[in-house]
């Protein structure tokens, strides 16, 4: 079995038992189960089991919007790579890749159906209080690892070239820099805050911003980065969390990926009428935030570059990653709101009128982080969130 084809649930069985070396007594059953934008994701289990593998393959283009956006195929190897990667700095958040085939298009993952997305436990409004912690710990570790704190010249540029992703890390420049400040075909600007959003496509000031943080999205690659960490790409349980789907990771600048989070804990806050909600989500990008900063100090205080290692300039580093960090998170806010590819937290509100205001939320509040990003810290957060929020 080596010649690709779109699997069906009998090839993902097939493959999985191939892959996983599974015996042809064995009696296996397997269903799509994605919900994500690009690939095909199966569960293929054990007749009577629950727990199996997960089966993931690339389709030759964008699932969500068909053959229309052809894509490679590469990208599941890339993605294979970059999981096997950041499973060697980070194993317990890491989801384990057991097995790839480039030609397929398709890895074997392990199966984590004992856990959830975190995207919809919040939209459940269940509250895992390790998840930021964990999150913060993850992206330490691997940002670290991949970086000139602990690689030196040679390994590090050889893991740039290793690593390069440039058709996906090309879409997401697309899609968080370039469309949602123009009006772009690829938009899916609702109605009701169409105005809002010709007044965005304006906004010189803000344009300036985004253009640089563009160009650093594509110059700055600091560290091997996940490259789409929202709340869909995590999975939690009581003590334990998975980062899954890292097709869009490749080297970029470590903020991008911490803003990218806390974006989406900023869009749930957004999608909540309870002030009580809206201060958690303040509470876990503080938390979030807090971790990272203290397990990537701790790891770079210990680096053997005699360069970095002096505390104060460790200290500098990480207050531009969280400038650039909010940045990101508003180019985020704004894009998962008038681009392409948008969040349920907000999406799903049934009321017409909440649904606005929480949009517009997201865009003001967006606008504020770009345009403030050097002027605010992680506790002044809570009361811009809460400022930005528009009356009803
Ligand atoms: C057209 S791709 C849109 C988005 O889907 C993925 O989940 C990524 O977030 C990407 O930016
Ligand atoms: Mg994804």
């Amino acid at each position: 079995m080596s010649q690709y084809r779109i699997f069906n649930s009998e090839d993902a069985i097939a493959y999985a038992r191939e892959a996983a070396q599974l015996g042809p007594d064995m009696i296996l059953q397997g269903a799509e189960i994605g919900d994500g934008n690009l690939n095909q994701v199966f569960r293929v289990c054990q007749l009577g089991e629950a727990t199996g593998w997960i089966v993931k393959q690339a389709l030759p283009y964008i699932r969500c919007i068909g053959e229309s956006w052809p894509l490679t195929r590469d990208r599941a190897r890339i993605e294979a790579e970059i999981l096997l990667q950041h499973g060697q700095s980070c194993p317990e958040f890491t989801v384990a890749v057991l097995h790839q085939d480039a030609s397929l298009s398709a890895m074997l993952l392990e199966d984590l159906s004992e856990l959830q997305v975190w995207r919809q436990a919040l939209l459940n409004g269940q509250h895992f209080a390790d998840a930021p912690v964990q999150l913060g710990k993850y992206l330490a570790q691997v940002h670290f690892h991949s970086s000139d704190f602990c690689l030196d010249y040679q390994a590090q540029r050889a893991a740039q070239t290793q690593f390069a992703n440039p058709k996906l890390m090309s879409i997401s420049e697309a899609v968080y820099f370039v469309d949602p400040f123009c009006d772009h075909e690829r938009n899916n600007v609702a109605p009701g805050i169409r105005n809002d959003a010709e007044r965005l496509w304006a906004d010189q000031p803000l344009k300036i911003r985004v253009a640089k943080l563009k160009h650093d999205f594509r110059c700055k690659g600091q560290a091997l980065l996940h490259g789409d960490l929202h709340t869909g790409s995590v999975m939690v349980a009581a003590g334990k969390l998975k980062v899954i789907d890292a097709e869009f990771g490749g080297y970029g600048p470590m903020g991008f990926d911490v803003g990218v989070l806390i974006a989406n804990l900023l869009l749930n806050l957004c999608s909540q009428p309870s002030s009580s909600a809206q201060r958690q989500r303040i509470k876990d990008v503080q938390a979030f935030w807090q971790s990272f900063n203290r397990q990537f100090l701790l790891l770079a205080s210990q680096t053997a570059d005699p360069a970095l290692a002096e505390p104060s300039y460790i200290a500098a580093f990480l207050r531009q990653v969280w400038q650039d960090a909010l940045g990101y998170a508003g180019c985020e806010m704004i894009r998962r709101t008038l681009g392409v590819a948008h969040v349920a937290d907000i999406d799903n509100i049934a009321d017409a009128d909440q649904k606005i205001v929480s949009q517009r939320h997201a865009l003001a509040l967006g606008r504020t982080l770009i345009m403030h990003a050097d002027q605010l810290n992680d506790a002044q957060l809570e009361k811009i969130a809460l400022a930005c929020r528009p009356q009803c």
